[in-house]
């Protein structure tokens, strides 16, 4: 089923070569196996072997996808590609040997093989395969580089995130950037879904957090509101998942729950309704720690959030709680960590839950701008497990410089080089390189409302971050990777992405 959607990936892609108009023609750069984001791990070029598709060309792949690989080829195109049953010149297989995401891609005079272990390394495989084709081709034939592809990621969590809370993102904007961030590989998409201006996520036990907490006006600055159904985020779920990208729910607590306890104001310790906030301060909300109705609260939006969610984490924010004196935090989480695991996932929070003796094998989300954290060095100790998000490298809502519309300025002004300049393995000192799983660039939706604001933020920095995840800590090079971005600007423009064209890079 997965690999089906894939193949139907990789053949709509494919008509595009033989049908747009020329832009890749005009492109400074030749096409190369080196020419891919993220940067592959190996690629060992040959010369005089590309592989050029014509009218003649057929498409393999494994069984169970020919029924729909045969109805994806018959578009009106110039090319019929027909599929067979096996052994076509672009032929599609699964193998062992190539890892959980990795995969093999054989460029020849005669045929493109493409060899992976899992369906997720073909899709991978086809991702890179769409970026060794033309922007747009010629209406001759299009050409493959030669070669062998031989690319595997770095890190197994390469992931960004959007806030819904702050600004409410509806689910075709967040399936259209779920399109655009596979193209590079990510495959984590963490929603962040209740803060203190809203709540948006249905909770069949809790009516009122979204019917009052996802109401109109509850946006920043009063703007919009609105929140997922239940079947919207299924469906979201399902969207991701065959693009290889895994859902992160995240409700924050014990602070930035504001939303929540307007919605239900026995959430709070005196049981009064504070006011709705839409500013964008932070720190000022708590849930009432003593309060035995927190812990059913919690129970139950983690039980519905986990039924909807087969991705492995829940994420439990745990940021900014000023309004939580400290012990009251450590009693929170002895309680929360313990519920998340009874409902079958693998909590994970801001860096700020490792300070919680409860962390056991947690996941810390580590956004901070220090190079030493000790509570994450003990929780690292006792065996949780970090994704790096330092702000002042990955925060996609940071202003690129002086002259950006929208975007915060907190952590600096972060250009591509700056998005790009850093490395997860030592960022953080006193943990070991293994307990960095991977990545994660978080955009915060305080100035963003459409998915014009969100592509210009992201775009180009996400790719840097994609590449610091993905690809082999050898092959960052600065230079190599401003080139290619250069080069991929047409694609974006064929897709019409509206992303940041940044004066550090030369676009083709
Ligand atoms: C911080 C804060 C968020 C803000 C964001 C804005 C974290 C983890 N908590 O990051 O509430 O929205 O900065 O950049």
């Amino acid at each position: 089923m997965r690999l089906s959607r894939l193949v139907m990936t990789l053949v709509l892609a494919l008509p595009l070569v033989a049908t747009t108009a020329s832009a890749a023609s005009t492109s400074r750069m030749p096409i190369t196996l080196t020419s891919v984001l993220p940067a592959v791990a190996e690629a060992v070029p040959s010369p005089g072997d590309d592989f050029r598709i014509t009218g003649r060309t057929t498409v393999s792949a494994p069984d169970s996808v020919a029924g729909q690989l045969a109805d994806a080829l018959r578009p009106a195109t110039g090319f019929d590609l027909p599929l067979v049953p096996a052994g076509g010149d672009i032929d599609l297989a699964l193998e062992p040997g190539h890892g959980d995401e990795g995969y093999r891609l054989t460029v020849r005079k005669s045929g493109v093989d493409l060899r992976a272990t899992a369906p997720a390394g073909l899709f991978n495989g086809v991702q890179t395969l769409r970026q060794l084709l033309p922007a747009a081709a010629e209406a001759g034939a299009p050409i493959i580089p030669g070669g062998t592809i031989d690319d595997r990621p770095r890190y197994a969590y390469r992931g960004t995130m959007l806030d819904l809370a702050r600004h409410f993102h509806t689910p075709d904007e967040i399936r259209r950037y779920i399109d655009q961030i596979s193209r590079f590989k990510i495959n984590y998409l963490h929603l962040h879904l209740g803060d203190d201006q809203g709540w948006r996520i249905e909770i069949d036990a809790w009516p009122r957090l979204t019917t009052v907490g996802g109401g109109p006006g509850t946006g920043v600055g009063g703007d919009g509101g609105g929140f997922l159904t239940k079947d919207d985020y299924r469906g979201l779920v399902r969207y991701a998942a065959e693009r290889f990208v895994t859902i992160v729910p995240e409700i924050d607590m014990p602070g930035h729950v504001n939303a929540a306890q307007v919605a239900y104001p026995e959430l709070t310790c005196d049981g009064v309704a504070p006011r709705a906030r839409t500013d964008m301060r932070v720190g000022y909300s708590t849930l009432c720690v003593r309060a035995e109705i927190t812990y059913r609260f919690l129970d139950d939006v983690l039980r519905e959030l986990a039924e909807m969610t087969p991705g492995p984490y829940l994420h439990i924010g745990g940021d900014e709680t000023f309004a939580t004196p400290h012990g009251s935090y450590l009693a929170f989480q002895r309680r929360l960590l313990p519920l998340v695991r009874k409902h079958g996932k693998i909590p994970y929070g801001w860096h700020e839950i490792g300070q919680s003796p409860a962390a056991g094998d947690a996941r810390l989300q580590f956004w901070g701008r220090e190079r030493n954290n000790p509570s994450v060095t003990s929780a690292v100790a006792a065996g949780a497990k970090v994704i790096m998000s330092p702000s002042e490298h990955t925060y996609l809502d940071m202003k690129y410089d002086n002259f950006t519309p929208g975007g915060l300025d907190w952590a600096g002004a972060i250009e591509v080089s700056t998005a790009y300049g850093w490395d997860p393995a030592t960022q953080l000192g006193g943990i070991p390189e293994s307990s960095v799983i991977g990545v994660e660039a978080p955009l915060w939706s305080e100035t963003l409302r459409s998915l014009a604001d969100i592509e210009f933020l992201a775009f180009p920095r996400l790719v840097a971050i994609a590449e610091i995840g993905w690809s082999p800590r050898a092959t960052h090079d600065w230079d190599s990777f401003r080139a290619r971005l250069g080069a991929y600007g047409p694609r974006w423009v064929r897709d019409g992405v509206r992303f940041h064209r940044s004066p550090e890079i030369r676009w083709s």
